[in-house]
C-alpha cells in the first residue's frame, strides 16, 4: 500500500515496531524489560563484524594514516582518514539551553482504570494497553557535564508512544514555576546561567544576578520557596515527585471538558539528601543520579511511578480562590485530592545516550485526542519554544524523524525534504487536496481520531497585560513554607542563608530580606542574622520591575492575604511513607578479621528486604574472615565515600574492628554519615570503633525500637535482631533531629 510508506520503519519482525514492546512477561508477572523493536531497524552491533567505512568499504588499516614514505607527509588522498576526521569534527550537537544535564530511561505505562469520563485519549481508556515510554530527568541551569546534585529544579518529561500518536508530559520535580508569562523565560533563564563576563558560577543559582532578578520579580516567591527546600536535592530521580505544573484540559467522546494538573508519584516515597552532602557528592561523583537511576534498572529494581490526576470540572474554574491558569499556583490536594489512575515503570537503560537521551526532542504540544490546552500564559508561550529550539539543536526540522522521536504510529502528510530527511516518500503527490492521489492522506474525522481543539470561547481585547487575579504572590509560599516540617525549614534557612550569602550586592540581599518575610518573619530574621543584615522595615511593597513601561505601578501592587488552607500535609516530604528500605544503599566497614557471622547475617536480612549492601575496606578486592575466609569487597576507602550510602553498619571481629577503629578515613566515613543523619549500626563487638567517633555519647549501651526510631542508632550482639532494627532505622530516611544538637565536626 503506497500510503503505508510514511516515516515508521519496519521492525525486522514485519510489523511497526511497538506491537509487542512492553508486553507482560508471563513467567513472573512482572512487565517485560522495555524491549528494543521500536529501535530495532536502527540498532548496530559490531560483535563479529569487519570494519568498514560509512560508505561500505571494509577497511584494512585503521592505525595509520596513507603517507608519501614511513616518516613522509600524509595525504590529501586518503579518504578513510578525511572520512573519520571529519566525522569526528562533528560529533557535538549543541546542548539544550536549558536542562542540558540530563539522564533517559525506556518503560512502560499501565492505565488501573478506564477514564472515559474525562478524556477520550486510548492509552487512558483501554486497561489493556501497555504504552511504552522515553522519559529524561534533568538539572536546568548546569552544562551538559555539569553535577547532577546541583541545588536545581528537577525536569521530569515523559514521551509516551500511544496508538494515537505521541503525548510528551515535560514536567518538573517542583507543582510551580517562577515567573507566569512565557516572555520572562530568557530573563529568568540569562540571571540563573553563569553570569556572562566570566562564565561562573557553573549549575548553581548562588549568585548575584539570580538573585537580584529575584529580588524584584515577587511573582517567583513560591518557587523560590520550593528552590531553597530539600527538594532542590533529591536523594535519587526514582525518589522524587513529577508535577505537569500547568492546568491542562481533558475532553471526553461527548466534548466535555475539565481541567486538571498532572502529577507522578513515586512508589519509593519522596527524599532528599543534606545540603553539605550534596556538596561533597558533586565534588566525589558528578554522576550520581545517573549512575543511580542506570544502575538501578541494571539491577532490575525498575522505578516506578503512579501518575496521578487533580481533576477539576469546567464549572469550577474559579471555585477557587487563586486563579487556575497562574503557573506560580498549585492545587492544594486537601482542595482537590490526587487519583492515581496508572502506573509507569521504568525497565530498560538506553543503548546509546547519545542517540536516544541527547536526540530525544520533548514538547509541551506533542499531545493526542483527549488532552487540550489552557491559556495558561507560560504554556502557550512553551508551545512555541519546544519545536523551534530543535531546529538548532537537531539540526533541522526532520528532527521527528529521529529513532527516539518517532511515533509508533506511519506519519502520512504532505510535508517534505528538508536538512537529513530519512522517509522516502512515494508518488508525485504532496499537497491537498489532490485528484491524482485519491485526496490521500486524507484528514480524519473526529470520529476517526482527528483532533479537534477544544472550541472554548475567548471575548476578548487583544492587550498586553497581566490578569488581576495572577498579584497573589505570597499566599502559597507561606503555605508551602507553613506545610514544612520544623527540620525542613531549618534546611531552608540555611539555604537562604548559603544562596544569599555567596550574593556580593548588600542592596539585592536586603531586597530578598523583604521579599522572605511577606512569607514568614523568622525565616527572614534567621536568614538577615546569617547575613549580618537587617530586614527592611517596610517590605509591605516589594520592589517589582516586572510592570510594562505606561503602567500604573498599583495596578501590579502584589494583593497579601492569607493561603486557602493553613498548611498542606502533601507539601513536606516528611509526611512520605516510611515503611520500606528497596534499593537503599548500605556500607559495610570491614577489614581482615570481621567476624563472617555478623556480616553476613546482616547482609543478608537488608538484601531480602531490598537494599543494596557493599562491603568497604582499607583495600581492594576482599577481606579475610575470622576463619580466614575470603568475602569480596566492593570499594576501598579511598574509592567509596559515606555520601554514597544511606546508612552503615560495622560487623564484629577483633581485628577489623580495631583496624577500623584505627583508621582514620573510616572514622570520618561515620562521623559524616552521622552528620549528615543517617542510620547506623554496631555490633556490640565493635565498641572501639564507636569510642573513636565523635558521636560515641550518642550511642545507647543496649537499642530498644524506640531508641533507634528516635536517635537512629543501632546496637546489639544478636546479628537477626540488630538486622530488623536497623532496617526500621534506614526506612526513616534521616534524623534530621540531630542537627539540633549542633553541627559535627566532619
Ligand atoms: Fe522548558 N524548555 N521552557 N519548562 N523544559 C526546554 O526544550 C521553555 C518550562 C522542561 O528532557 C527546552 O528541548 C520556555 C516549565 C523540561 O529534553 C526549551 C518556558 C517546565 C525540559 C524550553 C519553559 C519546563 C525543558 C530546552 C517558559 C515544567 C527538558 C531544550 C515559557 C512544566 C526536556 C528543549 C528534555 C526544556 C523552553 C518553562 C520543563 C528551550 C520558553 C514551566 C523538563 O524549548
Amino acid at each position: 500500500m503506497k500510503e503505508e510508506t510514511g516515516s515508521q520503519p519496519k521492525s525486522k519482525t514485519g510489523g511497526t515496531g511497538l506491537a509487542r514492546h512492553g508486553s507482560k512477561n508471563p513467567a513472573d508477572g512482572q512487565p517485560a524489560n522495555a524491549k528494543t523493536e521500536r529501535l530495532e531497524p536502527f540498532i548496530e552491533d559490531s560483535s563479529g563484524q569487519l570494519m568498514n567505512t560509512n560508505t561500505g568499504v571494509k577497511i584494512n588499516d585503521d592505525q595509520n594514516s596513507l603517507k608519501a614514505g614511513e616518516r613522509g607527509a600524509t595525504l590529501l588522498e586518503d579518504f578513510i582518514l578525511r572520512e573519520k576526521i571529519t566525522h569526528f569534527d562533528h560529533e557535538r550537537i549543541p546542548e539544550r539551553v536549558v536542562h542540558a544535564r540530563g539522564s533517559g530511561a525506556h518503560g512502560i505505562f499501565k492505565l488501573y482504570e478506564p477514564l472515559g469520563e474525562y478524556t477520550k485519549a486510548q492509552f487512558l481508556n483501554d486497561t489493556s494497553v501497555e504504552t511504552p515510554v522515553f522519559v529524561r530527568f534533568s538539572t536546568v541551569a548546569g552544562s551538559r557535564g555539569s553535577t547532577d546534585l546541583a541545588r536545581d529544579v528537577r525536569g521530569f518529561a515523559v514521551k509516551f508512544y500511544t496508538q494515537e500518536g505521541n503525548f510528551d508530559l515535560v514536567g518538573n520535580n517542583m507543582p510551580v514555576f517562577f515567573i507566569q508569562d512565557a516572555t520572562k523565560f530568557p530573563d529568568l533563564i540569562h540571571a540563573v546561567k553563569p553570569e556572562p563576563d566570566n562564565e561562573m558560577p557553573q549549575a548553581a543559582s548562588a549568585h548575584d544576578t539570580f538573585w537580584d532578578f529575584i529580588s524584584v520579580m515577587p511573582e517567583s516567591t513560591h518557587m523560590i520557596m520550593w528552590l531553597m527546600s530539600d527538594r532542590a536535592i533529591p536523594r535519587s530521580y526514582r525518589m522524587m515527585e513529577g508535577f505537569g505544573v500547568h492546568s491542562f484540559r481533558l475532553v471526553n467522546a461527548e466534548g466535555k471538558s475539565c481541567f486538571v494538573k498532572f502529577h507522578w508519584k513515586p512508589l519509593l516515597g519522596v527524599h532528599s539528601v543534606a545540603w553539605d552532602e550534596a556538596q561533597n557528592i558533586s565534588g566525589k561523583d558528578p554522576d550520581f543520579h545517573r549512575r543511580d537511576l542506570w544502575d538501578a534498572i541494571e539491577n532490575g529494581n525498575f522505578p516506578e511511578w503512579e501518575l496521578g490526576l487533580q481533576i477539576v470540572p469546567e464549572e469550577d474554574e474559579f471555585k477557587f480562590d487563586f486563579d487556575l491558569l497562574d503557573p506560580t499556583k498549585l492545587i492544594p490536594e486537601e482542595l482537590v485530592p490526587v487519583r492515581r489512575v496508572g502506573k509507569m515503570t521504568l525497565n530498560r537503560n538506553p543503548d546509546n545516550f547519545f542517540a536516544e537521551t541527547e536526540q530525544s526532542a520533548f514538547h509541551v504540544g506533542h499531545v493526542v485526542p483527549g488532552i487540550d490546552f489552557t491559556n495558561d500564559p507560560l504554556l502557550q508561550g512553551r508551545l512555541f519554544s519546544y519545536t523551534d529550539t530543535q531546529l538548532i539543536r537537531l539540526g533541522g526540522p526532520n528532527f521527528q524523524e529521529i529513532p527516539i522521536n518517532r511515533p509508533v504510529v506511519p506519519v502520512h502528510n504532505n510535508q517534505r525534504d528538508g536538512h537529513m530527511r530519512q522517509t522516502i516518500n512515494r508518488g508525485k503527490v504532496s499537497y491537498g487536496p489532490n485528484s491524482l492521489g485519491n485526496n490521500f492522506p486524507v484528514q480524519a474525522k473526529a470520529s476517526e481520531g482527528g483532533y479537534a481543539s477544544y472550541p472554548e470561547r475567548i471575548d476578548a481585547h487583544k492587550v498586553r497585560a497581566r490578569s488581576k487575579s495572577f498579584l497573589d504572590h505570597f499566599s502559597q509560599a507561606k503555605l508551602f513554607f507553613n506545610s514544612q516540617s520544623d527540620a525542613e525549614k531549618k534546611h531552608m534557612i540555611d539555604a537562604f542563608s548559603f544562596e544569599l550569602g555567596k550574593v556580593r550586592s548588600n542592596e539585592v540581599r536586603e531586597r530578598m530580606l523583604g521579599i522572605v518575610s511577606m512569607v514568614d518573619k523568622r525565616l527572614a530574621s534567621e536568614v538577615a542574622s546569617a547575613l549580618g543584615l537587617t530586614v527592611p522595615k517596610n517590605p509591605k511593597r516589594p520592589m517589582n520591575r516586572s510592570i510594562p513601561a505606561d503602567a500604573d505601578p498599583a495596578d501590579y501592587e502584589p494583593v497579601v492575604k492569607e493561603p486557602s488552607v493553613p498548611v498542606s500535609p502533601a507539601l513536606s516530604m516528611a509526611t512520605s511513607p516510611k515503611d520500606s528500605i528497596s534499593t537503599r544503599k548500605i556500607a559495610f566497614l570491614a577489614a581482615d578479621g570481621v567476624d563472617g557471622k555478623s556480616l553476613s547475617t546482616v547482609k543478608t536480612a537488608l538484601e531480602k528486604a531490598g537494599a543494596v549492601v557493599e562491603v568497604i575496606a582499607p583495600r581492594q578486592n576482599f577481606v579475610l574472615s575470622e576463619t580466614k575466609e575470603q568475602l569480596p569487597v566492593n570499594h576501598s576507602l579511598l574509592t567509596a565515600a559515606s555520601v554514597f550510602y544511606d546508612g552503615v553498619y560495622v560487623p564484629g571481629g577483633a581485628n577489623s574492628v580495631a583496624a577500623i577503629a584505627a583508621n582514620g578515613d573510616a572514622v570520618h566515613f561515620l562521623n559524616e554519615a552521622f552528620k549528615h543523619c543517617k542510620a547506623i549500626a554496631f555490633d556490640s563487638a565493635a565498641i572501639p570503633v564507636i569510642e573513636s567517633t565523635y558521636f560515641a555519647n550518642k550511642v545507647p549501651a543496649e537499642s530498644t525500637d524506640e531508641s533507634v526510631l528516635r536517635e537512629g542508632i543501632v546496637i546489639g550482639n544478636k546479628a537477626s535482631t540488630l538486622a530488623d532494627r536497623f532496617i526500621l532505622a534506614l526506612a526513616q530516611h534521616r534524623f534530621w533531629d540531630r542537627e539540633k544538637s549542633g553541627k559535627v565536626p566532619a
